[in-house]
């Protein structure tokens, strides 16, 4: 088997929601030496980004998506210790979903990616208070602050936490990231980057901190 025939195993099994598949596939995967990192974006990241647009176009509902997701979290733990760690670039990264919002697929990726970077990641999982923001920024001393928004009603709550954030250290970079947001959004409420996929957040990242 060709390596695009596995990512587009990868990808079908995502989107499909198939976890013997997706599972299945990591482990052939793993055998034959692939880049897990290819795997994850170009299998199954591709696959949920294509479940999310069916569901805009109400051709998939909910439980579809779940199983999706499932589908491409247990072949990603299959491929996670496979990742090749960047033991150069260091630095710390927290990272969190807004109030209000539960979407956490995307910033788990970015989660996943940074780690695979080399970076230290807080995560403070989903629905994120800008207290619980600011609490994490004094105790583990961040290079960059992230934050997630996939719902308009949630990303409205992003510039108090930069503002809240920045009282506590005005050197910290503030990122955001997610379907809600935009770079003009981020140009908007003042925050230092925008990114619009996990590879980029961490491209991103690394150039914020002069890695
Ligand atoms: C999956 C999903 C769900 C799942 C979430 C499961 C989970 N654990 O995350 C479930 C079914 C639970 C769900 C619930 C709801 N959902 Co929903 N959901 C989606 C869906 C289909 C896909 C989102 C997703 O995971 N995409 C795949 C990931 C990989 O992409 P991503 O998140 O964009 O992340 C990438 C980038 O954005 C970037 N990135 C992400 N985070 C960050 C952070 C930083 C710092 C950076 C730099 C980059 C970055 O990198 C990621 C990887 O490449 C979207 C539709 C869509 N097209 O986005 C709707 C969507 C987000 N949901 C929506 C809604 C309305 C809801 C509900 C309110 C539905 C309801 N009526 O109950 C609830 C919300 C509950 C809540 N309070 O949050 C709306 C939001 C509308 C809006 N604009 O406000 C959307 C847009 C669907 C729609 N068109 O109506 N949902």
């Amino acid at each position: 088997m060709k390596k695009e025939d596995v990512y587009k195993k990868l990808t079908d099994a995502v989107v499909s929601g198939d976890e013997k598949l997706s599972t299945a596939t990591a482990h052939d995967a793993i055998s034959m030496e692939l880049d897990a990192y290819e795997c994850i974006q170009q299998g199954l990241n591709k696959g949920m980004q294509i479940v999310s647009d069916l569901y805009e176009q109400r051709k998939v509902f909910v439980p579809q998506i779940l199983r999706s997701a499932r589908a491409m979290n247990m072949a990603v733990e299959i491929l996670k210790p496979h990742l090749e760690v960047d033991s150069k670039s260091s630095g710390t990264v927290v990272l969190g979903v807004v109030e209000g919002d539960i979407h956490d697929i995307g910033k788990n990726l970015v989660k996943l990616l940074c780690e695979a970077a080399g970076y230290t990641v807080v995560d403070l999982g989903k629905s994120v208070t800008k207290d619980a923001f600011v609490a994490s920024v004094k105790d583990s001393s961040p290079q960059v602050v992230g934050m997630s928004s996939l719902m308009t009603t949630s990303m409205v709550g992003m510039p108090d936490v930069i503002a809240a954030v920045r009282e506590v250290d005005g050197n910290i970079k503030i990122i955001i990231g997610g379907g809600a947001v935009s770079q003009s959004y981020a140009d908007t409420i003042g925050a230092d980057g925008y990114a619009d996929d996990a590879a980029k957040a961490v491209k991103l990242i690394g150039k914020l901190v002069g890695a």
